[in-house]
């Protein structure tokens, strides 16, 4: 059976463009549209004072590293309430939350139960609705501690916590990454919008919220993609080498990188979108040791010549797993 394509919807705001791109952060800010500005740990845009530049703790792997650049066909208007830095315009709002771990007493359920509760408090008090899309996390540590005790565990219990009633209808798409060097840090951020989108799941795989007991107390909230209001593009969660809930080819990147691609292409057909990836599919690569990022340079030379990437160094949520990849499909 073909599937449909899903028709755009005019009446939605147009999905924000993402680019990765090696120009400095204060003319990215100038570019009109900005909406927001990451860097990935020695790229600097910590420096810039400007709500909408977040610094990630994610080394860079490739020789130079790219800043993503978020732009919206509309004027923005950004600002700092209550913990949060955000940026507005054109129906979408990035918003981001940096907690110190320090003053959590080193729980990193408390300090994800407390940044998501800032975050869905601000996100509440949005005129006229708030609908999220996408949220990426980021912690130190993330796989410390053993069996139930492993913090990454104690991060999905404090962020079910600190949503709330929030998301209760249905999770936004999201990542969990390990910063490799501790930051102190937990970073949460999201893209939302004024209107809702469509929660995409992936047949080859269990949702996250019904994984079973073994992999926690409380299992990931977050969905496999979100197709945006627009229908004119995929926000693709952190997708790894997992069928069904069982993480595949322990310690074999080559493997765990044809698996994932499969994944994410899989995802795309859920989606009705058409299924390959090229130059409009925009990647983050997370690789948990940076000697592989030859291999993972040539698997994208080799397979997937097209599609621009950058490759980050961090730790999947499960120690077995080397590889994630998240990032966003235009239709
Ligand atoms: C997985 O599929 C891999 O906890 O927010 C991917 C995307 C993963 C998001 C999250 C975790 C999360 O279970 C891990």
């Amino acid at each position: 059976m073909t599937q449909a394509r899903p028709a755009p919807l005019a009446s939605a705001p147009a999905a924000p463009r993402i680019d990765y791109t090696f120009a400095p952060t204060a003319e990215l800010l100038c570019q009109p549209g900005t909406l927001a500005v990451l860097g990935f740990d020695d790229v600097d845009v910590a420096g810039a004072d400007d709500p909408r530049c977040l610094s990630l703790a994610l080394p860079g792997l490739d020789v130079r590293t790219a800043r993503e650049h978020w732009r919206v066909d509309a004027l923005v208007r950004h600002g700092r309430s209550d913990g949060v830095n955000w940026a507005s315009g054109g129906g979408w709002l990035f918003a981001g939350v940096c907690i110190s771990e320090g003053d959590h007493g080193d729980d990193i359920g408390g300090c994800a139960e407390q940044a998501y509760r800032i975050l869905c408090t601000f996100l509440s008090a949005q005129a006229g609705g708030c609908h999220v899309q996408r949220i990426w996390n980021y912690l130190d540590r993330i796989n410390e501690g053993e069996g139930d005790a492993e913090r990454y565990k104690h991060f999905c219990s404090g962020r079910l916590r600190g949503m709330g009633t929030f998301f209760d209808a249905g999770f936004p798409a999201a990542t969990a990454i390990g910063q490799p060097h501790a930051s102190g840090q937990l970073t949460v951020y999201c893209l939302a919008a004024d209107q809702s989108g469509e929660r995409i799941e992936n047949p080859r795989q269990m949702s996250a919220w019904r994984y079973p007991r073994q992999y926690g107390r409380t299992p990931p909230s977050f969905a496999r993609a979100m197709l945006l209001p627009a229908r004119d593009a995929l926000a693709i969660s952190g997708t790894a080498a997992i069928t069904g809930h069982t993480s595949r080819h322990h310690d074999d990147l080559a493997a765990q990188l044809a698996e994932v691609r499969t994944n994410i292409e899989t995802l795309l057909v859920s989606a009705g979108l058409p299924a390959g990836l090229d130059a409009a599919a925009p990647l983050k690569v997370y690789l948990r040791h940076p000697q592989d990022v030859e291999q993972v340079a040539e698997f994208f030379a080799r397979g997937l010549p097209q599609v621009p990437y950058v490759l980050l160094q961090g730790d999947v949520c499960r120690r077995e797993l080397l590889v994630e990849i998240d990032g966003w499909r235009y239709a």
